[in-house]
């Protein structure tokens, strides 16, 4: 028999040979007008096909779709405890796969996504960042767990449908809801929170039944496998879970056009958020996306100025300004901008910047590409005329390290307020009034994040519910808890992570009728 396939592919390789690839047309094998060609796919070769094919054998036949929502919900938990188990190990690739200071890793990206998290650790997160210590007292009581994981592991048996009384001129029937998992699941995400982003995803699609193939991002695709070792040793079964390290346009392309992927899930920039919608329209799938943000940050006049300064900074900083939704417009009232202005310059000119490895508070950017993009900005921005109070240049010789840079008197036609940049760059605004503030702080084509610094509770009411945006933090930044929703408005994304709202996209309902007579239609 082997010899038998090895002559066919043989013939099949000679065969392609000849193999026309031009257009037919009038009889005739013709170049195209614009002389271009395209590279078509063997998906039986494809390195991606594997992949897909194995979870739809897990969906179509495995276990994981067919066992009950408890046993589901017990083999999330074991893995839950592995990531907690593995907790130091993780923090460290994620740091060397990124470059963000290990004790940023231990203090919040593992276990917020080993937990999706503890409640104390907004607060005990924030804390820690501020003094820009390992452990603090906060933090130090976030149980260490994959507590994301272990909140969707609480929801698999609990995704119940509804009984409806219905009221037929045919009859009479009893009405149900099932929620049911949609099927093979493509998730692609990005490297600035590698496992985090993984298990925003990975977590509730499990949950609710689902099998998965996850591209991570090409930059850091590391953790993720780790991850994947652990779900063999939690007892995830074959297929069910599947990890595909790859480049955007060929992994990722392959996971959206494959006929066999039932839903696409993706976090990234705008740009390629409309190449996955696009993808997941012509085959008709589910897509949510969580894309770019220009969040506007609103410091109003009668505020602890100090107090402001460090919110604001924490806000735009944490993470080396590489976060979907870091406050990237800070909004500051006349009457406190100059004072306010002088002190922010002077508390990113004292960020620690290095190894991450080291007690620092900024490591390097992930990449060169992010590097020249961000001194690109830089660059505009000082063309464009706003004032450069600090930084303003690569950070050493080597590496990808930018100094914390802060601009003043930024405009809002200007590039550095109306693009992601996803730099260390602050870029701070004068406003005068309420009104004005709001159509300025929306008039973005983003609306992921925002947030409110005051003490007026009814400038905080008037502001948060003007505000075009999915998340509003009022007197606090990069708050989050794994029960509530985070996602976009507008070109920020179309649909929620976290929380219940997050089962949405992972579950479908069918509706079942039956007869409660007998000889009914
Ligand atoms: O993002 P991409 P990049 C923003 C941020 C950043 C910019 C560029 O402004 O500077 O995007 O970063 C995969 N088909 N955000 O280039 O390209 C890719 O391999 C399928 C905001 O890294 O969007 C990776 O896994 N997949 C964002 C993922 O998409 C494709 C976080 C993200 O890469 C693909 C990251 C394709 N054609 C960047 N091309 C956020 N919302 O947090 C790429 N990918």
């Amino acid at each position: 028999l082997a010899s038998f396939w090895r002559a066919i592919s043989t013939q099949a390789a000679e065969a392609l040979k000849t193999q026309p690839s031009q257009l037919f047309i009038d009889g005739k094998f013709v170049d195209a007008a614009s002389g271009k060609k395209f590279d078509v796919l063997d998906p039986t070769n494809s390195l991606y096909s594997p992949a897909v094919k194995a979870a739809r054998r897990a969906f179509d036949k495995g276990e994981w779709p067919r066992m009950s929502g408890k046993q589901r919900g017990q083999i999330m938990y074991r893995l839950a405890e592995l990531i907690d188990r593995h907790a130091e190990e993780l923090a460290h690739i994620e740091s060397l796969d990124n470059g963000k200071p290990v004790f940023m890793s231990k203090v919040a990206d593992i276990p917020l996504s080993a937990e999706h998290f503890s409640r104390c650790l907004g607060a005990g997160l924030h804390a820690c960042l501020l003094v820009g210590v390992l452990a603090c007292s906060p933090c130090s009581s976030v149980p260490p767990s994959f507590s994301l994981c272990k909140y969707f592991a609480g929801w698999a048996d609990k995704l119940h449908g509804k009984t409806i009384p219905t009221d037929s001129a045919f009859g009479k029937f009893f009405a149900y809801t099932l929620h049911e998992p949609i099927g093979v699941v493509g998730q692609i995400i990005p490297w600035n929170f590698p496992l985090l982003m993984l298990a925003w995803k990975v977590a509730p699609a499990l949950a609710a039944g689902n099998c998965v193939v996850l591209k991570p991002a090409e930059q850091t695709p590391l953790n993720a496998l780790r991850f994947a070792q652990l779900c063999n040793e939690a007892g995830i079964p074959p297929g069910t879970v599947n990890i595909l390290p790859g480049f955007g346009p060929t992994a990722g392309g392959a996971i959206c056009d494959h006929p066999g992927v039932d839903k696409l899930a993706f976090t990234g920039s705008t740009e390629i958020g409309k190449l996955i919608m696009a993808a997941g329209a012509k085959r008709v799938v589910p897509v949510s996306l969580e894309l770019g943000g220009k969040s506007p940050l609103i410091v109003d006049k009668n505020v602890d100025v100090d107090k402001a300064v460090e919110d604001t900074h924490f806000a735009l900083f944490f993470n080396h300004g590489q976060c979907c939704a870091a406050g990237s417009r800070t909004f500051v009232h006349a009457d406190i901008y100059d004072e306010f202005v002088e002190k922010a310059a002077k508390r990113a000119a004292q960020r620690k910047v290095g190894d991450p490895f080291t007690d620092v508070e900024q490591g390097p950017q992930v990449d060169e590409d992010q590097l020249k993009k961000i001194l690109g900005y830089i660059d505009i921005a000082q063309r464009e005329g706003a004032r450069l109070l600090t930084g303003g240049k690569q950070h050493g010789q080597k590496g990808y390290f930018v100094e914390p840079t802060v601009f003043a008197d930024v405009t809002d036609e200007m590039t550095i307020a109306q693009e992601e940049i996803f730099g260390p760059v602050q870029s701070i605004l004068k406003y005068h009034t309420t009104e004005e503030v709001i159509e300025r702080a929306n008039n973005n084509v983003y609306g992921l994040a925002s947030g409110i610094i005051s003490n007026d509770v009814n400038f905080i009411n008037t502001v948060s519910r003007s505000l075009k945006a999915g998340t509003v933090w009022v007197n606090c930044y990069n708050v989050y808890d794994h029960a509530v929703p985070f996602g976009g408005y507008k070109m920020s994304g179309i649909g929620r992570d976290k929380g219940e709202y997050a089962l949405e996209h992972y579950t479908q309902t069918k509706a079942v009728y039956q007869a409660l007579e007998p000889n009914q239609p």
